[in-house]
């Protein structure tokens, strides 16, 4: 069996994703998501120059040797683009496999360890009063876990507040807009929000927060003290984590669960935090993180400490990398959650799915393959339209982590 031809698909169906498709000799097809939010023609070179004329030519069954090769034997190893070009390949030729035998992609990870898989939403609102709203509409949607995300009075568009209500999508201008932060105002107000929200709608639901990369270790160590009595399924990216030490401080003075890797590329960028028990969910995902063949040994050395998974699912991840995680989450046994941010109704029909949405749960196909597919005719009708994220500033002008 052989690779044929490849190419890679850029559209912009309300917003851009790129997508690599990859034709073999036997008729059969795989795809796979290559996004990189702000980014996205610097992943499209990659593949176009220097991933597809390599591949052309090999046996599409081959999908470990051709990780390693595409790994090793670019010589520069890890980092965004890269691993979102491996995470490419490799989800199309899992979809490529999983289509051959004529199985659902989760059949071949060693099939299903559970029914469905649970998810959270982005729930957003300017301030406490309509964050608290927007929460209680997930609830009314079936929600069981719901990530909530406060506007701060005085703060220029704190991240996470979005222009809808069931669409965030920070990637929305042609230069990069400049938003505002200010720890000490953010430190004052958060806890204020999860107080109103557990004495709105009791216990009974899941809370998580995002802490967007923007505090200290010390003020994200405070910070998930303050938050202690309102019990969160999890505080994500409370400080970040190139320096994986950094979240001992925080570990050290709280117990409100720790959650991280959303723009981790590799093992080896969670390796520190795994093994010291630093945190409590691995947030990596299949197009950030080298595909199914790479994070399934993340997911694997997080087993080993009872770490659990709960990969990012922003709306820049595109349907078919949404699609390949739950058949990875229906699959592998340490499962936490998957965020879902949900996508518009133009992103879905330019990529028809056999996953759905019941009850705070999603649930995977049982179509041959990860069951995501790209109408060609219609992405073409969406041109790409650059978009970047934003960056922030504090009030003095000092450029700060958005
Ligand atoms: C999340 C993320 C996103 C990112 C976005 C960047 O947890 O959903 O933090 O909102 O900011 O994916 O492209
Ligand atoms: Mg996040």
């Amino acid at each position: 069996m052989k690779i044929t031809s490849a190419k890679v698909i850029v559209t912009c169906p309300g917003r851009n994703f790129v997508t690599l498709k990859i034709m073999t000799d036997q008729g059969v097809y795989g795809i796979g998501d290559a996004t990189m939010n702000g980014r996205e023609k610097a992943v499209v070179a990659y593949l176009e120059e220097h991933v597809i004329p390599c591949i052309l030519g090999m046996d599409p069954r081959r999908i470990e040797d051709i990780w390693q090769y595409l790994y090793k034997g670019a010589y520069w190893r890890r980092g965004p683009v890269t691993m979102r070009a491996i995470a490419a390949v490799d989800v199309a030729l899992w979809d490529i496999k999983a289509k051959m035998a004529n199985m659902p992609l989760y059949q071949l990870l060693g099939g299903r360890s559970r029914d469905s898989v649970m998810v959270y939403g982005h729930a957003n609102g300017s301030d406490i009063a309509e964050t608290v709203d927007a929460v209680g509409h997930y609830i009314e949607l079936g929600y069981k876990a719901i990530r909530a995300q406060t506007g701060v009075p005085g703060i220029k568009d704190a991240y996470g507040v979005g222009r809808g209500k069931l669409y965030y999508e920070p990637a929305d201008a042609a230069l990069p807009s400049v938003t505002g932060w200010d720890t000490r105002q953010a430190l004052n107000y958060v806890p204020r929000m999860f107080e109103k929200l557990r004495e709105t709608y009791g216990f009974g639901y899941h809370l998580l927060h995002d802490g967007h990369h923007r505090y200290t270790p010390q003020e994200a160590a405070n910070l998930g003290k303050m938050l202690e009595p309102y019990q969160l399924f999890w505080l994500e990216d409370c400080t970040p984590a190139e320096n994986q030490e950094a979240f001992r401080l925080v570990r050290q003075h709280t117990v409100t669960p720790l959650a991280v890797g959303e723009i981790f590329n590799t093992i080896w960028d969670a390796k520190d935090l795994i093994q010291n028990q630093l945190i409590d969910y691995i947030r990596c995902t299949i197009v950030g993180a080298g595909g199914v063949t790479h994070l399934r040994r993340i997911a694997d050395l997080a087993a080993l400490y009872q770490i659990r998974t709960g990969s990012h699912g922003a709306t820049d991840l595109s349907p078919v990398t949404m699609g390949t995680a739950l058949h990875f989450d229906t699959w592998v046994p340490n499962f936490g959650i998957q965020e879902y941010m949900r996508h518009t109704e133009e992103t879905d029909a330019v990529f028809p799915h056999d996953y759905h949405f019941a009850k705070g749960e999603l649930f995977c196909g049982e179509t041959p393959g990860h069951g995501v597919d790209i109408d060609e005719q219609l992405a073409a009708k969406y041109p790409y339209k650059p978009a970047f994220l934003p960056v922030a500033r504090l009030e003095d002008g000092t450029m700060w982590n958005w």
